[in-house]
């Protein structure tokens, strides 16, 4: 773990509600501050781990946190309701000065993974932070664990043992798939935790395949192939450059604390703006002018001797090699040709005669020179930079350096930390080929013991990787959580209904309902309701409280006494299938928890009374805001959001819970809206869960949405959800009934007639002409491609809900983009007063929490989804 970077984070001061604005106000993120050099990184993900609210910073970025980041990140939400997440509230324990992010953390008992979506392959700062936090029943500085990328292991067997350091751990690395993971894996027995991430773009051109190796001066060859450790960064001469006034909001440190000889320098400096950057070579991407603009040079009492070098020394890890990146800028000389020096890395030449005038052909102009210091090269544990006088040549005798990077090189293992693959293959020397040494030596008489000795090796071996794969694999979205708990009391549930005989009279014996309430009071995950409370609610079912009829019969709007508006299904003792639909809902929402799903408050089951109370969901079925009522129509962005929250909700059923779970009911009035537009899936009276790979049964559902394949073969699968999801999303994109009996006979069946147009290219003639024009067509590509996908005859040809969700979430980001390249104002102007109303209420319905969130969901999906803008 070194000493490496410890206490870089910078200070700063609480952020009050106040500032809050007037940096939202008045400044914007550290690109606009830059100024014309600036780079608006395409990805950039910033999350305060385990806080409620965003945290503002000083520099105007904002970090979401990991709870309502959902419409950037996928997440499988059960975990809100987790003792895993957990909000720490101990500020006294921290530097007064430190970050506000170091406030909160998340705490995670099992391997997890957050994914974040990559529209742009190419270089990524991973920024993590860490600090211990006191907590009642974590002992954070115990926890020991890794942390991995899909390809890298950042740290391995890590832990925080110092509760009074801020640590802060820098990554540059490599991606070019769509997606990034970054998987927190406990070691055995203990648990992880993380303050706040970081994932940002880095500039394409900030490494450069090649560079000198130190100790044969020959090439190296091959840089982008490897994932860098930031170890040091230094602005040498000069202050700290904090990340809002760097271009890639990196952290520069003042050199004096690795200074060997500060009395021997002296500093020099001129204004930033007179730095210029060559054609070709160093940018401000690179480092910004202020980097350049300060330098240390040699004092003129030691210039006279001759004999000084200038000397940097910084603590390493062995047995890595590292790049160093030495920045110079002639600010020093009166005129060109003046100054040459030598450049020494750990006493061995870097470059000699070092002529910045014929590098750069001019004064003040930047120049940088990148080295790779093989591990060999390190024996004592730090590498020395050092720069000093060419005593062979004219010119003045002085030596400068403007700024130094050290990075710590990916090794054999790909890993910046220690010799375990990201499957946990050991790449260090074989612990076997010691064991048959000895063997060897000790003789034949002992080879036995020794057998066992392997055996032993092999087996531990063999359980390691396995054991810290297996986890839990419940999603690959952010945040996957056990369901252990949910399973074990799920099992117990299932026997005892098993063993009850519940279908044997109306609502099923005496028995199997007390096991029923046993369940929901053991659980506490619903309240029981006596019927009466259920009459007042309703004012005895009044007629004119209904706001919708099923299978089961009527449900209700109540008025809990606190004044909580529920909805209330009370069941129909004269339907048989009624019944079996209760039991079937019941049964399914006890064991589902997801802000996806329409949760169960409660119920009743006073004799003969069977009666579910629900959260209330305020703006009713998607469907009626797609046609036949006058609501207001939703916008695209809408309409894509509510479907990637119901994406979510199947995407949890058919892969979250214990058992796989089939729906076999989607559609447009089984997706209710609550007051912010959050979608939730509704009515399980139907759904199935599969022990089987398949089920065979009567097929059910709802006309024009049916599953062919199933209609066909009987046999359910979730690529029948999969099916009606496809016909759903055709529905929101043309506004119009899946079934219109009124219309010609090839148009009557909407996703027979749209697969038929779109084949023709007659698309357009379809969609929801209220909104045609304000769709993007790249969004609009990729929603169809997925919807397309989902109506494929054969459900193997189908995607995962997982994939659709993906897709949707993919059509949200070109969306969003391109309203951010269309108007440009909105970017600049300040995203809360200056923007019509439509677009204010699409950003209520991103934020997911009432507390104000969507004040900064707008810049925060500016800084994500504008990749195409660069
Ligand atoms: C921005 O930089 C480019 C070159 O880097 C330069 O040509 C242009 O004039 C600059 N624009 C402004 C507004 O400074
Ligand atoms: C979240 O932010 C809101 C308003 O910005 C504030 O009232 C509330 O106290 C904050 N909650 C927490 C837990 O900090
Ligand atoms: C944190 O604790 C302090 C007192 O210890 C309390 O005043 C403050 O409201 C708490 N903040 C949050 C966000 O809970
Ligand atoms: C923890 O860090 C502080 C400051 O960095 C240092 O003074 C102290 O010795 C450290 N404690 C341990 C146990 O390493
Ligand atoms: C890293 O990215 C560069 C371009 O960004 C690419 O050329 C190179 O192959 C990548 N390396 C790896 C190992 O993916
Ligand atoms: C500067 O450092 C190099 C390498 O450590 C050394 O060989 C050289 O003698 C030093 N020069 C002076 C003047 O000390
Ligand atoms: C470096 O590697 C060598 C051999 O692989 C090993 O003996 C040594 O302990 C390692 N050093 C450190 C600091 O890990
Ligand atoms: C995790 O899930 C993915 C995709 O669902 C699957 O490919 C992988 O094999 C699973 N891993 C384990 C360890 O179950
Ligand atoms: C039968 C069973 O395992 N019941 C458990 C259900 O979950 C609660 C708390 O989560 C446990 O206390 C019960 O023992």
């Amino acid at each position: 773990m070194g000493g490496e970077n410890k206490g870089a984070a910078k200070p700063q001061a609480v952020s009050s509600l106040c500032l809050v604005f007037s940096v939202f106000l008045f400044s914007f993120p550290n690109s606009a501050l830059a100024g014309n050099s600036s780079f608006s990184p395409p990805i950039n993900y910033l999350i305060d781990c385990g806080s409620t609210n965003q945290t503002v910073l000083q520099d105007g970025r904002i970090f979401k946190s990991d709870h309502d980041s959902t419409s950037l990140l996928s997440t499988n939400e059960e975990v809100q309701a987790s003792v895993d997440s957990v909000n720490l509230n101990v500020s006294s324990s921290l530097p007064p000065s430190s970050l506000p992010l170091y406030r909160t953390a998340r705490i995670f008992s099992e391997k997890s993974t957050y994914t974040f979506h990559i529209p742009k392959t190419g270089p990524l700062w991973v920024r993590l932070y860490f600090f211990p936090l006191p907590h009642a029943s974590y002992d954070l500085k115990s926890a020991v664990f890794s942390v991995q990328t899909d390809r890298i292991v950042l740290l391995h067997d890590f832990s925080v043992r110092n509760d009074s350091t801020l640590l802060f751990k820098e990554y540059l690395v490599n991606v070019s798939d769509s997606r990034f993971s970054l998987k927190f894996m406990p070691n055995e027995n203990s648990f992880a935790f993380i303050n706040a991430i970081e994932v940002v773009s880095a500039p394409d051109t900030l490494i450069s395949d090649s560079a000198t190796t130190v100790s044969t001066h020959g090439e190296f060859k091959g840089l982008s192939h490897y994932a860098f450790q930031i170890s040091y960064r230094l602005n040498v001469g000069g202050p700290q450059i904090p990340p809002n006034e760097d271009t890639s909001s990196r952290n520069w440190e003042p050199d004096n604390p690795y200074n060997i000889f500060p009395d021997g320098t002296g500093d020099a400096s001129v204004p930033a703006k007179s730095i210029k950057y060559p054609e070709t070579g160093a940018t401000p991407l690179i480092a910004p002018s202020s980097v350049y603009a300060t330098a240390a040079q040699l004092k003129d009492a030691q210039v006279s001797e001759h004999n000084f070098n200038l000397s940097w020394r910084m603590n390493v890890e062995s047995n890595y090699s590292y790049l160093i990146r030495m920045h110079f800028c002639d600010i020093v000389s009166k005129s060109l040709n003046q100054l040459y020096f030598n450049v020494y890395i750990n006493e061995m030449e870097g470059v000699s005669d070092l002529d910045l005038s014929s590098e750069t052909k001019a004064l003040s102009t930047a120049f940088y020179k990148d080295f790779v210091l093989d591990a060999s090269a390190i024996t004592k544990g730090y590498i020395t930079v050092q720069v000093g006088v060419d005593n062979l040549l004219q010119g003045t005798k002085n030596a400068i350096l403007n700024g130094v990077e050290v990075m710590k090189m990916s090794n054999v293992a790909n890993s910046l930390d220690g010799l375990f693959t990201v499957d946990g293959k050991y790449m260090g020397p074989s612990s076997i080929t010691n064991v048959l040494k000895i063997v060897a030596a000790v003789g034949l008489g002992l080879a036995a013991t020794a057998m066992l000795f392997i055996a032993m090796i092999c087996i531990r071996w063999r359980k390691r990787p396995q054991g810290s794969d297996k986890g839990n694999n419940i999603s690959s979205w952010l945040l996957p959580l056990s369901s252990a708990k949910c399973k074990s009391n799920l099992s117990s549930y299932k026997s005892s209904k098993s063993s009850g005989s519940r279908r044997s009279s109306k609502f099923g014996s005496r028995k199997s309902k007390n096991a029923i309430s046993g369940y929901f009071t053991t659980n506490g995950i619903g309240r029981f309701f006596p019927f009466s409370e259920l009459q007042q609610a309703t004012k005895n079912f009044d007629e004119n409280a209904v706001i919708g009829v099923g299978g089961f019969g009527k449900v209700y709007l109540g008025t809990l006494e606190d004044g909580t508006k529920v909805a209330i299904k009370r069941g129909n003792p004269s339907s048989e299938q009624g019944i079996n639909e209760f039991t079937t809902e019941l049964d399914m929402l006890s064991k589902l928890r997801h802000r996806h799903l329409v949760s169960l408050i409660g119920f009743c089951d006073e004799d003969p009374e069977m009666v579910l109370v629900y959260e209330y969901m305020a703006n009713g079925p998607f469907r009626s805001h797609l046609y036949g009522s006058n609501l207001p129509h939703l916008s695209w962005k809408q309409r894509l959001e509510i479907c990637i929250g119901a994406a979510r909700g199947l995407h949890y059923l058919h892969t979250g819970a214990a058992q796989s779970i089939i729906h076999r009911d989607v559609k447009t009035t089984n997706i209710l809206l609550d007051e912010n537009f959050v979608a939730k899936v509704s009515d399980f009276g139907l759904s199935k869960a599969v022990e089987k790979a398949y089920v065979s049964t009567a097929v059910k559902g709802s006309f024009g949405y049916l599953d062919p394949e199933y209609y066909r073969s009987q046999q359910l699968t979730e690529k029948s959800d999969v099916y009606s999801f496809g016909v759903v999303l055709f529905e929101v994109l043309c506004a119009r009934p899946v079934i219109c009996p009124k219309l010609p006979r090839e148009e009557v069946n909407l996703a027979d007639w749209v697969m038929h147009q779109h084949q023709r290219g007659m698309l357009h003639t379809m969609i929801d002409p209220r909104i045609i024009d304000t769709i993007n067509s790249e969004s609009l590509k990729k929603y169809v491609e997925a919807a397309e996908k989902c109506l494929h005859d054969h459900g193997v040809d189908r995607p995962s809900i997982g994939d659709v969700l993906w897709n949707l979430e993919y059509a949200l980001q070109l969306q969003e983009s391109a309203s951010q390249i269309h108007a440009p104002e909105d970017k600049s102007a300040n995203c809360i007063d200056f923007r019509n109303p439509d677009d204010r209420k699409e950003d209520h319905s991103i934020a997911s929490t009432s507390d104000g969130a969507d004040l900064t969901d707008v810049t925060l999906f500016s800084q994500i989804a504008n990749f195409q803008g660069r």
